[in-house]
């Protein structure tokens, strides 16, 4: 009657799946919950611990949900395009299809092996062409509204590579495979235009219960900035006519009189036309340059500021100055209007600047008591109270704040201002010059010019015979039944595009195809969506706060106003699950060899074991090093829970005596001890679900166990309330450790003579209040004889327990500031509780 995890995991997780267990039905009346992992990419390592500990907790919710009476929606698939397979393919010759679907199945045997709810009749995969065919059409719907567009965009090109890079694949300017050279160019790229949402991104942000790092990460990734845009003109000189208009963005039009310079970006239009012939070679040079910087680079504050004058001037508007104009690298051409005034006085980088090539600098911003010309030793860009203008012409006196709005309201007057909203947000890049994404449905027409692919004409599917060239050009090049076509508007031949899209596209939208994975005739089902979303919970990795969550919310407000959906917000509530790093405190990776492979760990302990030691390790949110101690004491715990269903009056070496209670105890006391227990455990576990603290759920459920141990083999085992005990521990396993108890739950049916019925369908047990309140005792705890605390316990609670309750406690901790007690007396049959230490 041994534990057998091995052979009970494989037969619930085969009758589950042949039952359709974990199918979702929405019922009239009842509330949902929709539970999204945020799914993987199925790379060739397989799963590894890391995304257990995430879908564990989810299952758990999952679970503990549909006990409580909800209709749960658990889904998984697979974001399945995507480089690491493409790089294989290119290492291996093979086609990049095969790799995937093999790691597919790879991933979902795991899956399954870990015994997940998922509700595998929706599984979808982005490569599949049912799936390639909506994100499609959706791509074409934000053509149709100017959403997704074709522009020329510097991007890092790597010639030896024949490809875009992304910045992460660039390292020091060389291509982080291979160390060839990249260089920013401007090439024509589809893009979406995120920017058109992003107040509303900006906004909603009000809307969701997410972590605020999150929030903050969002925030700032879509960074709005209040300012206004300021028109110098250029002055005329020997070279040129003059009269230009330069706009600059600013978040402090206060400082318009402290402009002492102007610098526009290296890519800014008019740089060429306005530089005078004698600055050109160095002009030339340094845009040269920085088309080699990444924007990282660029905007870093380590570095020494760069920059040459272009040998021309501007006027300052507030006071008809000319200021000298230059380029410099830290001024970006994506940001604002891609120049600035610069104020030394009160920006550090201008004041850097300013320094560097000996520059004015003129204050004009004080706090109060500051003399107007007092030297400086650094930019004053911080704000305090009472600060006024000064040397700022008619407006010196006022607040720098008052100032500030005075002064835009009177170059608005002669429109030579307005006040603007900035965000640092830009249009998404998504074009990949890669075969292995979903092509982007459009068609070049010399006479018609961009066509898209006709609705009915949809999916437009990879071939799945190109090959790789030596150097990674995109194949799709070099495959003329792909590439020509007839133009869909005048019959002539035509090319079709060759960019795919990035990854992040099929990610943006995948939640609303799990409610109707198979649907033909549009890319959702409204209905359904409607009865369904939005998600009311949604796990994953802390690295997705920006590009990932910000690019579904993007979709999801770009499908409503398509009229596809009526939310406005995807995600409800998110969390992030910790990340699990090797033993040696590494991220996992297999070239580290430090990953943990779950194949070995279940195969040697267990699905349940390892899910509920995954609980166990700590909050499921903070990660942390693996570390394999405790797997052994979880396993331990199962095989407890599985002796105690099973064989209440066994004896094995070690137990109490054959029928002898615990000191103190009759059985009627011993009786009313295990109901109130379990009661208790019960009330405090119901809590940990709720509020998702499976590490202390785990930890009360081990103290039951241990607990209900002790009374093993008594006159009182198997009574009614003993039997009540296990059943509620069985409950309150259930959502942790789905097999065992599912095991347990059908053999003690069986013995009972009663119908099966499988645990997962049961409802959330109820507490009996008077029992959890009943037989409760005081323990006064003394550290070396002074008193430290109090301690409630259960009247029947055995030396052990007591002791491990005492030690949990933070007050003892602290009187032991770190020692490990020496000895722990239970003085006065157990009414007192001394621990010595020295
Ligand atoms: C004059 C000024 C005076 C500025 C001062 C700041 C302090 P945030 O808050 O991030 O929006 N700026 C504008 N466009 C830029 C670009 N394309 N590249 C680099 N810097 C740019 O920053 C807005 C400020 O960043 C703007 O306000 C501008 O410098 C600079 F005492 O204008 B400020």
């Amino acid at each position: 009657m041994a534990y057998d995890h091995l052979e009970i995991e494989a037969r619930w997780q085969r009758y589950w799946d042949e039952h359709g267990t974990f199918r979702a039905t929405r019922r009239s009346g009842r509330p949902k919950r929709y539970v999204l992992d945020m799914f993987p990419y199925p790379s060739g390592v397989g799963l590894h611990v890391g995304h257990p500990e995430g879908y564990t907790a989810t299952d758990i919710m999952a679970r503990a949900w549909r006990m409580r009476g909800y209709d749960v929606l658990h889904p998984m698939g697979w974001d399945a395009f995507g480089l690491p397979a493409e790089q294989h393919a290119i290492e291996t010759g093979q086609h990049p299809a095969g790799t995937t679907a093999n790691n597919i199945a790879t991933f979902k045997r795991q899956l399954k092996m870990l015994g997940f709810s998922y509700d595998w009749s929706r599984e979808i995969d982005t490569t599949d062409p049912g799936y390639v065919r909506w994100t499609q059409w959706i791509f074409l719907q934000l053509f149709r509204r100017g959403l997704a567009y074709q522009a020329t965009v510097p991007v890092n090109w790597c010639p030896a590579l024949g490809t875009v890079l992304a910045n992460e694949e660039v390292v020091d300017g060389k291509s982080e495979r291979g160390g060839h050279p990249v260089y920013r160019t401007p090439l024509r790229q589809w893009m979406l235009k995120i920017t058109a949402y992003a107040d509303r991104l900006a906004e909603d942000l009000a809307l969701v219960d997410w972590p605020e790092g999150t929030l903050t990460a969002q925030r700032r990734w879509i960074g709005r900035s209040e300012g206004a845009e300021i028109v110098f003109t250029v002055a005329p000189d020997d070279h040129q006519p003059g009269g230009d208009e330069v706009r600059v963005f600013t978040t402090r039009p206060d400082t318009l009189f402290g402009a002492t310079f102007m610098v526009l970006a290296p890519e800014h239009p008019l740089v060429a036309r306005l530089t005078a012939p004698d600055r050109k070679a160095a002009v030339d040079s340094y845009v040269y340059q920085t088309r080699r910087e990444t924007e990282i680079e660029r905007l870093s504050t380590e570095r020494e500021k760069t920059g040459v004058p272009i040998g021309a001037d501007a006027i300052n508007p507030v006071n008809g100055e000319r200021v000298p104009i230059w380029i410099a690298d830290y001024v970006l051409a994506s940001y604002g209007t891609g120049a600035i005034m610069a104020v030394p006085a009160h920006d550090e980088r201008d004041f850097e600047f300013a320094r560097k090539f000996g520059l004015p600098i003129r204050r004009v911003v004080a706090a109060p008591g500051t003399p107007d010309d007092a030297p400086m030793d650094d930019a004053y860009a911080a704000h305090t109270e009472g600060e006024i203008l000064v040397n700022s012409g008619r407006f010196s006196g006022t607040s720098a704040d008052e100032g500030g709005r005075k002064i835009v309201e009177w170059l608005a007057s002669q429109d030579k201002a307005r006040p603007t909203v900035t965000y640092r947000v830009r249009d998404w890049l998504i074009s990949r010059q890669r075969p292995w994404g979903t092509p982007i449905p459009v068609i070049y027409c010399d006479r018609d010019g961009i066509v898209p692919v006709p609705e009915e004409q949809l999916p437009v599917l990879l071939p799945d015979d190109f090959v790789y060239g030596a150097k990674g050009e995109n194949p799709l090049l070099n495959h003329p039944e792909f590439l020509n076509v007839t133009c869909p508007r005048c019959g002539e031949p035509a090319r079709r595009e060759t960019d795919t899209m990035d990854t992040f596209v099929d990610s943006s939208w995948y939640w609303y195809r799990y409610l109707s994975p198979h649907t033909n005739d549009a890319p959702i089902d409204k209905p359904l969506v409607e009865r369904w979303c939005p998600v009311d919970q949604c796990t994953g990795g802390a690295e997705h706060a920006v590009m990932h969550l910000l690019y579904s919310r993007f979709f999801t407000k770009a499908m409503r106003d398509i009229g596809l959906i009526h939310e406005d917000e995807p995600f409800r509530r998110l969390f992030n699950q910790g990340q699990i790093l090797g033993s040696d405190g590494e991220r996992m990776s297999k070239s580290r060899g430090n990953v943990q492979d779950p194949d070995a760990l279940v195969g040697r302990y267990g699905a349940d074991t390892i899910r509920l030691f995954l609980m166990f390790m700590g909050p499921w949110d903070q990660g942390g090093p693996w570390s394999p101690t405790g797997i052994g004491g979880v396993f331990r715990f199962l095989n407890r829970v599985w002796t105690l269903a099973l064989d209440p009056h066994g004896q094995e070496p070690g137990d109490p005596a054959s029928g002898q209670l615990p000191e103190g105890e009759d059985e009627s006391s011993a009786r009313r001890a295990i109901r109130a227990t379990a009661h208790r455990t019960l009330k405090v576990v119901s809590g940990d679900y709720t509020g998702f603290r499976f590490n202390t759920m785990v930890a009360h459920l081990m103290e039951l166990a241990n607990t209900l141990f002790r009374y093993r083999g008594t006159v009182v085992a198997g009574d009614p309330e003993w039997d009540e005990a296990i059943r509620l521990m069985l409950l309150m396993l259930a959502p942790a450790a789905p097999h065992i108890t599912e095991e347990l739950w059908s053999r003690r049916l069986a013995e009972a003579g009663e119908d099966w019925s499988s645990i997962h369908s049961e409802e959330w047990p109820m507490v009996d209040e008077t029992a959890a309140a009943a037989d409760t005792r005081e323990v006064p705890v003394q550290v070396n004889g002074k008193l430290r605390d109090r301690v409630v316990v259960p009247a029947g609670i055995g030396e052990i327990e007591l002791e491990q309750v005492i030690l949990a406690r933070d007050r003892i901790h602290a009187a032991l500031g770190g020692r490990e007690p020496d000895r722990v007396i239970h003085a006065s049959g157990g009414r007192l509780v001394n621990i010595v230490v020295r």
